[in-house]
């Protein structure tokens, strides 16, 4: 089983590699505004599940920089995640507003979503 789901991570991750989206241009001053937005993000994911990829495209697609930070291979951010966010399930964003307040976003919808909603501005 373990083998299986080895195989199909990597196939999803070609997938991924051979249909990557451009990512849109916008002016230097409109990206930088969104850059600001998006420095006090952050995704906890997964390489090879299909949900976060789902997000990172949309990322990508919507030319945001959003730290992603690996819940399973880099020590810590699990743990981080299941203490801070409530579960160790991903993909998960977490932003953090002006006044430090932080919402942990699950729900790879919900967060595409919200990444459109963030770049629509
Ligand atoms: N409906 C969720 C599904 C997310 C999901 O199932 N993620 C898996 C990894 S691919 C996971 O974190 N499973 C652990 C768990 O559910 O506890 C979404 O769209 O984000």
């Amino acid at each position: 089983m373990a083998i299986i789901r080895w195989i199909l991570g990597r196939i999803i991750l070609v997938l991924d590699f051979l249909t990557r989206p451009r990512g849109i241009k916008r002016a230097p001053e409109q990206q930088a505004v969104l850059d600001a937005q998006t420095a006090r993000m952050a995704l906890y994911q997964y390489a090879a599940c299909p949900f976060c990829v789902k997000v990172r495209r949309a990322m990508r697609r919507q030319s945001l920089k959003i730290e992603t930070r690996d819940a399973k291979k880099q020590s810590g951010f699990g743990q981080e995640l299941l203490e801070q966010g409530g579960q160790l399930k991903v993909p998960c964003l977490r932003i953090e507003n002006d006044n430090g307040e932080v919402q942990w976003m699950y729900e790879s919808s919900d967060i595409v979503r919200y990444l459109d909603s963030v770049a629509a501005v």
